[in-house]
């Protein structure tokens, strides 16, 4: 199975990003059993825009696990889902704001205009995520790693990111697994031990590598098909 892990670099006050750090020990020790590649991506918009789709043109994984940062998070997340919405106040590394990345629907704005601003404009609502999720969890509660389903990717740069691989997977038509993990600040992150979460470093890669291996040993083709269309959430139903 071929796997691409891609994380990103520093962004605002996060000097150190635990993804790229994660990203980095993964490529010196590949799990056995996968051809790993791995990417740390700038944390720019105009970067992560146009890296992806060639990343994945370039080679077509089989599974692609994006990974960052989520500070106040309490445990790593996989997050079910991607939105077609860019909106940050935050600038990023190359101080360009969201109102400002070429990309997104509003371009020449000075500060945030009205929602919504699609990371695609012709592109879907969402992408749910194709990873195996409920097996990850499951082999995170058996580590005893904490671990639980997000439903918000947030609106930044890794659900960007989240998104724009999905997208491109399904464009180029192949059964790419594809899926995002946002891990915690470390401890040495925290301005606040006493009170803001955080999680150390080895745990955060035994997590990671945990979810690896479940998508090493899961296949689209059975348990976790990927979806063929994109843009809709499943509703319950009742009766
Ligand atoms: N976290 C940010 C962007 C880069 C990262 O590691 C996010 O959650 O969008």
């Amino acid at each position: 199975m071929k796997i691409l892990v891609q994380g990103f670099g520093p962004f605002g006050r996060f000097q150190e990003n635990p993804s790229e750090l994660l990203v980095r020990a993964l490529a010196e020790q590949a799990p056995a059993g996968c051809q790993l590649h791995t990417e740390v991506l700038q944390a720019k918009a105009a970067w992560v825009r146009e890296a992806i789709p060639g990343l994945m043109a370039q080679h077509r994984p089989d599974a692609w696990i994006g990974v960052g940062l989520a500070a106040g998070r309490p445990a790593l997340s996989v997050e079910a889902v991607a939105v077609n919405l860019g909106r940050w106040e935050t600038a990023d590394v190359a101080n360009v704001n969201g109102a400002a990345d070429p990309g997104l629907a509003d371009p020449g704005a000075e500060q945030p205009g009205p929602m919504p601003w699609p990371v695609s404009p012709d592109g879907p609502d969402a992408y749910l995520t194709t990873l195996p999720a409920e097996g990850i969890l499951a082999a995170w509660r058996e580590a005893g790693i904490p671990g639980y389903l997000s439903h918000s990717a947030g609106t930044y740069l890794c659900n960007m990111s989240f998104y724009l691989a999905a997208q491109a997977a399904r464009r180029l038509g192949t059964q790419c697994m594809v899926g995002f993990v946002h891990v915690p600040l470390l401890p040495a992150e925290v301005e606040q031990p006493a009170t803001e979460p955080s999680m150390s470093l080895d745990v955060q890669q035994a997590g990671l590598r945990l979810a690896l291996d479940v998508c090493a040993a899961s296949t689209p083709a059975h348990g976790h098909p990927p979806r063929r269309t994109g843009g809709t959430i499943p509703t319950r139903r009742t009766g």
